[in-house]
């Protein structure tokens, strides 16, 4: 039998590798796993909405039913939140910068998206928790401000995402591989199921919304009917798998091979994901793994936000795929 390892060990043990590690790293993801652990609780019982209640309307407690996304949103900063390790956060959730219930001491900034796919959980689709870690600009937590948030992708110390799915699966780098961790109800612990994980060097599978075709641009359109046409090897034709949940889609592509595109389109230039919520963790994760991000001409991680809320295209999963992708951007 295989030798358990929970989240907690494999922590500790990272740590005891690094010669200079501090602990605090080990913590802030702890803290992470932990938060992860209070969102999933409701997330298995969302299909019990009508019976516990509506959002908006007062559940059996006298509490006030959240949406699921705006609780998870809630639960992640007030857990993590309140050990004093972040200086400053942001969430796909709110409009500007968070300051946590405690930072006097916070040395790094937290971006995540609480609750990615919302709209899936009606319907019993997975979803996820995406998130970011930097190292604050200064060294004073009390002016921490927009500009420790605004770092390059590549500045990222450790990210990682959450998707409640089949099962719960955390997976994480933090610069060091990817590894993943499934979460074992029975004995409340995450345990190491998928170590080092690497993406193939290309995939079979595609993911894109095709339902936007007449709004692409004939790049795009042109790499996508490249991926239908027939020819053994090239292993084409591609099969689409597109969920709509963009960390559901990320992990089987990771896992599998394969690429996920959210492209420009004539109508939306910027796409529609986020750089600072999405595209750079998953972009960290993607690159530890040995694939590849892009916006189809950049680097994601090399990306100069200039909002919290910046948009990009993205273009991520294994490299020979994203490679292609590009050049039909530069040549058609
Ligand atoms: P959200 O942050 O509002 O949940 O939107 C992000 C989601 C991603 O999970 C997914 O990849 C994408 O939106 C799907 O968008 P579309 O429905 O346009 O294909
Ligand atoms: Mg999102």
């Amino acid at each position: 039998m295989k030798k358990l390892i929970t989240i907690e060990r494999h922590f500790v043990e990272e740590q005891k590798r690094n010669p200079h590690a501090t602990g605090e790293l080990t913590d802030l993801l702890y803290d992470v796993a932990f938060a992860a652990k209070l969102v999933r609780r409701e997330v298995v019982r969302a299909g019990l909405v009508d019976i516990i209640g509506m959002a908006g309307t007062t559940n059996v407690q006298g509490e006030e039913v959240k949406k699921l996304d705006l609780f998870a949103n809630d639960k992640i900063i007030n857990a993590i939140g309140q050990h004093g390790r972040f200086a400053i956060m942001g969430s796909e959730e709110n409009e500007g910068t968070i300051v946590p219930p405690k930072n006097e001491s916070g040395k790094y900034v937290l971006l995540f998206d609480p609750l990615d796919g919302s709209s899936n959980i009606d319907v019993n689709v997975s979803v996820g928790t995406i998130f970011s870690i930097y190292r604050l600009t200064g060294s004073n937590p009390q002016k921490a401000d927009i500009n420790d948030c605004l770092q390059k992708g590549m500045h990222q110390v450790a990210a990682g995402y959450v998707i409640y799915g089949s099962s719960v699966v955390m997976v994480y780098s933090s610069g060091h591989g990817v590894h993943g961790f499934t979460y074992d109800p029975t004995i409340g612990e995450f345990l190491l199921s998928h170590e080092n994980i690497t993406t193939p060097k290309n995939g079979k599978y595609y993911s894109i919304n095709e339902g936007s075709l007449n709004q692409f641009h004939d790049h795009t359109t042109a790499y996508i009917n490249y991926l239908k046409e027939e020819d053994k090897a090239t292993g084409r034709p591609y099969s689409t798998r597109y969920i709509g949940s963009l960390v559901a889609d990320f992990h089987r592509n990771l896992l599998t091979g394969g690429i996920f595109v959210y492209p420009a389109t004539k109508t939306h230039p910027d796409g529609k994901l986020r750089l600072m919520y999405e595209a750079n963790p998953l972009a960290f994760i993607c690159e530890q793994a040995g694939g590849k991000a892009t916006d189809g001409n950049r680097r994601i991680l090399d990306i100069d936000p200039l909002q919290l809320h910046q948009r990009t295209p993205l273009y991520i999963g294994s490299e020979d795929d994203v490679l292609k992708a590009e050049s039909f951007i530069k040549n058609t």
